[in-house]
């Protein structure tokens, strides 16, 4: 990976001089993630255990004294999007530039004195398939864009401020997992995150050294998340909370979870809260698990947070559950969609022995299901963000 790595980084200056005519300040990368369990917790205050991949956005950029923004992706063909600061307004349609061109924004809106830059993009990170582009496309800018200027902004207010770009002019009502992962994450760990407190810790996550692989199936359902069932989920979470009279779901201990059910009328909003309660539960357990050095116990918890969120928060599909039914069955330890859902990506625990076995038994079942050839690769816990 790491001569990939190397390459890309040679790409995206290249890149840059061809669109721009000049040399880049600077170059920059951030990564995609995995969530290994704590799904839909992030907008509950609850809690998350994402894993940065080895795939990344990179940017090259350079400083203009005009206030102008350009953005330009070597995935899309065509012109660089130039955006004058008047422009730079919720609502404007850019398609993937929306993205960067929030982070603009949301850094103006927060008072900090970012000009005009040139960008250039480049990414290996799956587009649609539930492993972060977004956010790591957000992430890159928001950093290319602080160090050309000079700010000083810790990871976690970059990360806030990516996630108010994709909430605020984007439109897409996400947490803060996604931009914290690839802020923050760290080479060979999985990053505990509190979403309310902010409070992060760094946990080895070395399967390797364990005999164990924790492979990343995406099945190439593409999953959009904004189009309202993210949103409705985000909604049926909150009208729990206020029915029971709490600021957020992660203040239902699990032990008073019976007694918080029984006083909600709706199904479906019952679903949502088990979901959500029994989901920050068992972030704590695999926590806990890995501590205590038996991440092999991991994998039930990792299958009992995909029948939960098939089952009780209704955002798997027939090609998740396929995934997870045939990992399963063909020795695995454990698997579970991860990410917003409704398509996307799926994480299987297996030992390495097994993981072979596991990964054609799924390639099989999806080529006698008909659908689509799945993409399958391993999830290396590696870097967050940084200047290339
Ligand atoms: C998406 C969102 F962007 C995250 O904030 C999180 O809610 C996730 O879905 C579900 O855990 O990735």
């Amino acid at each position: 990976m790491s001569g990939d790595t190397g390459r890309h980084t040679r790409d995206v200056r290249d890149g840059f001089r061809e669109i721009y005519g000049t040399a880049p300040e600077g170059a920059w990368a951030a990564p995609g993630r995995v969530n290994l369990i704590g799904e839909h917790t992030d907008y509950n205050d609850g809690f998350v255990m994402p894993l940065a991949l080895p795939h990344t956005v990179h940017a090259a950029a350079a400083r203009r004294d005009d206030g102008v923004l350009r953005l330009h992706s070597a995935d899309v063909p065509g012109a660089a999007y130039r955006l004058r600061p008047d422009e730079l307004t919720p609502g404007a349609d850019g398609g993937w530039a929306a993205y960067p061109a929030g982070v603009g924004w949301a850094l103006r809106e927060a008072g900090l004195p970012v000009g005009g830059a040139d960008v250039h993009l480049t990414s290996t990170v799956p587009t649609g398939a539930g492993l972060s582009s977004s956010a790591a496309l957000e992430v890159v800018t928001g950093l290319a864009l602080t160090e050309l200027y000079g700010l000083e902004l810790s990871r976690q207010q970059l990360a806030r401020l990516c996630q108010r770009a994709e909430n605020d002019f984007v439109g897409m009502p996400c947490g803060i997992m996604d931009q914290t992962a690839s802020a923050c994450c760290t080479a060979g760990h999985v990053l505990h995150l509190d979403t309310r407190t902010q409070d992060r810790r760094q946990i080895p996550f070395d399967l390797a050294a364990e005999g164990l692989r924790l492979l990343v199936v995406d099945t190439r359902v593409k999953h959009t998340l904004a189009d309202g069932a993210y949103a409705e989920r985000r909604r049926a979470c909150e009208t729990g909370a206020a029915a029971l009279g709490v600021r957020a779901l992660r203040d239902i201990p699990h032990g008073e979870l019976g007694a918080a059910l029984a006083r909600l009328p709706d199904p479906g909003v019952r679903a949502c809260v088990r979901h959500v309660v029994t989901e920050n539960r068992r972030v704590e357990e695999v926590v806990a698990l890995l501590e205590q050095g038996d991440p092999r116990a991991v994998g039930p918890v990792l299958t009992a947070g995909h029948a939960s969120l098939r089952d009780d928060f209704r955002v798997s599909c027939a090609e998740l559950d396929l995934v997870v039914d045939t990992a399963l069955a063909a020795g695995a330890l454990g698997a579970r969609m991860t990410g917003g859902g409704f398509g996307g990506s799926a994480v299987v625990l297996a030992e390495d022995s097994r993981s072979g076995a596991v990964g054609e038994a799924v390639t099989a079942a999806f080529e006698a299901a008909g659908h689509a050839v799945p993409h399958l690769f391993e999830a290396v816990p590696s870097a967050g963000a940084r200047r290339l």
